[in-house]
């Protein structure tokens, strides 16, 4: 019985280890270049899908965000690093243009800062 115990304790400690340390698999997206353009779809669906897009340092980007959510608190996406605040109709496609002279790593979110999105330009 203690075998049992200790069995399931350590199992419970090592899913710990892993929810915390673990690398969780984090949609992300690198950027196609094509044409000396960048673009990237997003769909936003209860968060944001790729969560994180990778783009090229330099080379002129659009994200495509379509909104497929109803909900309300996703009708705005933000970058403010940027200074953009875009409205996003429900099932619209709506191009975002961002500035890649500058590499880092940059939030965006819902209107609201409770959904996140990580742009990295390098
Ligand atoms: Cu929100």
């Amino acid at each position: 019985m203690k075998v049992v115990v200790l069995i399931v304790g350590l199992a419970i400690i090592g899913f710990i280890v892993w929810w915390f340390f673990g690398k969780h698999d984090v949609a992300e997206a690198n950027a196609k270049v094509t044409n000396d353009q960048q673009v990237v779809d997003v769909e936003v669906n209860g968060g944001y899908s790729p969560e994180v897009v990778v783009l090229k340092k330099g080379v002129p980007a659009r994200l495509n965000f379509t909104r497929k959510d109803s909900s309300s608190c996703l009708d705005r996406v933000v970058f403010s690093d940027f200074g953009i605040n875009q409205a996003l109709p429900q099932n619209e496609k709506q191009e975002i243009e961002i500035d890649t002279s500058h590499p880092g790593e940059f939030q965006w979110s819902c209107g609201m800062d409770m959904f996140h999105g990580k742009l990295v330009i390098k």
